[in-house]
């Protein structure tokens, strides 16, 4: 399997949890490089539902080593409650690590992101108010906590003294909010890290040795393309870089390491939060798609947004992320459909173009070009070999593979881990 890379090729919420965790079979190292509890990822194994925020989907493999990279940032009160749900189901933890250069997300990130949302109108992101955008607002701006400034309480309570204060007047004087308790907050974060450090090493390093000895490393991407802060549809964006380049950033390794680039897209697209979405559809067709697919957030349970497979798209995440193939999951949401429409193209001020609009304004205002293909109106759920599928399921699957220039290796007809057909 060799070093691979999984991204999410729409806004996130493609099945990643679903890819990796079966590409973790075969992995000895899964990584997380980006994002923060904003993730959700779901991982159905023998009818056991179990939904991820921040430990790797690897973590249901016992003897997997999990690793938490660098470019994450994490909330150590969510992270700490999702270890003890997997804890309470018997899962082994004894092979996850947390990077010590991570950042942590503080109460005041949480704060500052729901009031910053609450204050923007309708400029508002429609973030998950998680506090990942402040959280890596402070990395850039270089005031941020590491998990090893938790580790270090002397430390800790320095860097704290100022940024409470600071933090408390922006609180205070802009959102009219009840200051923070230095004393409390640090006292409840010294207690996280207790919890945390039989797991902080220097992650970039186990990477590097698991590199050396040769060992699959399995890079588990969160949200997706059109989320990334610098390729995605910005401002309506997450604060990490979700595209197949934050691995080497998230995590602490070089470009010539990976060998592999994998991305998931579902059969249709979907997104949760504010922004432009060329195929969204509403009324009757949306709604089918989002009943049929459980379409409602896995961290917030917001209802996610529906719309037809975007093929502008698949072919910007294919140049952006380098793909090397494609796993369509959902195909079997669309069994009922009369007929599927696939965009091909945008059209904006009267030109059609295939390639994806860096001018936010295009993309705002661009109208999608259909084409129409015929849909197959029966189950897909128990299909296990491509020759299985419906000769129209087939069809739609080769359509999307020659219009995106990419080969379809996976594809998913359910959440189950069973319900999958693999294309050699
Ligand atoms: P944030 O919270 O600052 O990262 O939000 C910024 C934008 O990124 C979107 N975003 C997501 N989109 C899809 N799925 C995500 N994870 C959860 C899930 C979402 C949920 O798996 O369902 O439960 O609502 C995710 N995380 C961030 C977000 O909607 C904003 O558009
Ligand atoms: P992720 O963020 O990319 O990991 O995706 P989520 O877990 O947020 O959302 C994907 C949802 O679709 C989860 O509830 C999965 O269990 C489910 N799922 C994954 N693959 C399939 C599939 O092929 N068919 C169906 N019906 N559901 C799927
Ligand atoms: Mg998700």
């Amino acid at each position: 399997m060799a070093n691979v890379v999984v991204i999410g090729a729409q806004w996130g919420d493609e099945g990643k949890g679903k890819i990796t965790d079966l590409l973790s079979k075969s992995a000895d190292v899964v990584v997380r490089y980006q994002g923060g509890v904003n993730a959700g990822h779901t991982v159905v194994v023998e009818g056991e539902t179990f939904k991820l925020h921040l430990i790797p989907s690897g973590i249901l493999y016992p003897g997997t080593d999990c690793i938490i990279g660098c470019g994450t940032v994490i909330d150590p009160q969510i992270l700490l409650g999702e270890l003890d749900r997997l804890e309470a189901l018997k899962i082994p933890l004894g092979d996850l690590w947390i990077s010590q250069t991570a950042h942590v997300t503080m109460p005041y990130h949480r704060l500052l992101d729901t009031a910053a949302e609450a204050s923007r109108g309708n400029q508002k992101i429609g973030t998950t108010g998680r506090g990942i955008g402040p959280t890596y607002a402070d990395k850039s701006e270089r005031t941020g906590i590491r998990i090893q400034d938790l580790m270090d309480e002397e430390l800790l309570k320095e860097k704290l003294a100022w940024t409470i204060d600071y933090k408390n007047a922006i609180l205070e004087k802009l959102y009219n909010l009840p200051p923070l308790d230095a004393e409390v907050v640090i006292s409840e974060y010294l207690g996280y890290a207790d919890r945390l450090r039989p797991y902080v090493v220097d992650t970039s390093l186990k990477i590097y040795d698991a590199i050396q000895h040769r060992l699959n490393i399995l890079f588990e991407g969160a949200q997706g393309t059109l989320l990334d802060l610098d390729h995605g549809t910005y401002p309506y964006v997450t604060s990490s870089n979700p595209v197949a380049g934050g691995a080497c950033i998230g995590t602490g390794i070089g470009p010539t390491t990976i060998d592999r680039v994998i991305g998931v897209a579902k059969a249709y697209t979907t997104r949760v939060g504010e922004g432009p979405f060329p195929t969204e559809l509403d009324g009757e067709l949306g709604e089918l798609l989002c009943d049929r697919g459980a379409e409602f957030g896995t961290t917030t349970g917001r209802q996610r947004r529906c719309g037809w497979f975007d093929g502008v798209i698949g072919r910007y995440a294919v140049r952006i992320n380098g793909l090397d193939c494609l796993a369509i999951t959902k195909l079997d949401v669309l069994d009922e459909m009369d007929e599927i429409k696939v965009c091909v193209a945008y059209e904006i001020d009267g030109k059609s173009r295939q390639d994806f609009p860096s001018s936010a304004r295009d993309f705002a205002h661009c109208q999608p070009v259909y084409e129409t293909l015929a849909g197959w109106k029966q189950s897909t759920a128990h299909c296990r070999t491509l020759a299985d599928l419906p000769k129209a399921a087939q069809n739609y699957l080769t359509f999307l593979a020659e219009y995106m220039e990419v080969p379809i290796a996976i594809v998913s007809v359910g959440a189950g881990r069973e319900q999958t057909i693999i294309i050699e």
